[in-house]
């Protein structure tokens, strides 16, 4: 199996946490993708994901499966002993939901933020964003007001249990994690008072899947490159 990802990036860290948890990483081969010179814009990497990102898996007979959550489904099947994306259709149910919360309330939110309200991954990105520059920052902003007020969602609901889907950490954990570490290194952290939320990020990146691979977002080579 290839993954075309980047290290430290927050989507690939999300496979990178799942490889760790089923035992494959030494069954994948990472091909960098240069984001900062958008090579995943470029026509090549776009007949693999049309969506132009990060993670992609290519299976050894080049099937191509690119979104996290479908990648997490295929690894995590593989031995017929699902762990992070639930073992019954209830189990399946409420962590597709809570993984969508974490995308829909957090992630994508931030990503926003981090795309518009800040510069981002710099100015070769530009021409597949937004037509109009004006009015971008504006708008990044609100969204990263938006992932500020979701964050007590989930504070909520992990002061009364472990996981975000209830007992066991799954996919929805992962997504949350990768989301929250985004958010740090974009400038929005957890505020003071969300407890709950900063003891089970502190509690899940010291699971061994997890530490090391929360993503510092950007490899030290890709933060001189843009600071040039
Ligand atoms: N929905 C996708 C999101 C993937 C994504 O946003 N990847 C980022 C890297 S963390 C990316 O490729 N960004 C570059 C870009 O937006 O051009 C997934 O679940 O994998």
């Amino acid at each position: 199996m290839k993954i075309y990802d980047r290290e430290g990036a927050p989507n690939p860290a999300r496979i990178r946490i799942v490889l760790a948890e089923k035992g494959l990483e030494d069954q994948v081969e990472f091909v960098s993708v240069d984001l900062i010179a958008a090579g995943q814009k470029q026509d090549s990497f776009l007949a693999m994901n049309p969506i132009g990102k990060i993670p992609v898996l290519e299976l050894d007979d080049g099937l191509l499966i690119s979104e996290s959550t479908a990648i997490t489904e295929y690894l995590d099947n593989l031995d017929g002993h699902p762990t992070l994306t639930g073992r019954n259709p209830r189990e399946k149910a409420v962590i597709h939901m809570m993984q969508r919360r974490a995308e829909m309330l957090l992630l994508e939110p931030v990503d926003d933020y981090f795309h518009y309200g800040t510069p981002g991954l710099g100015k070769a990105l530009r021409p597949w964003r937004m037509p109009d520059w004006s009015g971008a920052k504006e708008w990044g902003t609100r969204r990263g007001a938006q992932a500020v007020r979701g964050m007590p969602y989930f504070n909520d609901l992990l002061a009364k249990q472990p996981f975000l889907a209830g007992e066991a950490f799954s996919m929805a954990d992962i997504t949350l994690f990768a989301a929250l570490a985004f958010a740090e290194v974009s400038g929005l952290p957890i505020a003071k008072e969300l407890t709950a939320l900063a003891a089970w990020r502190s509690r899940v990146s010291d699971l061994p899947a997890v530490k090391n691979r929360s993503g510092q977002h950007l490899l030290p080579e890709d933060l001189a490159r843009l600071s040039a």
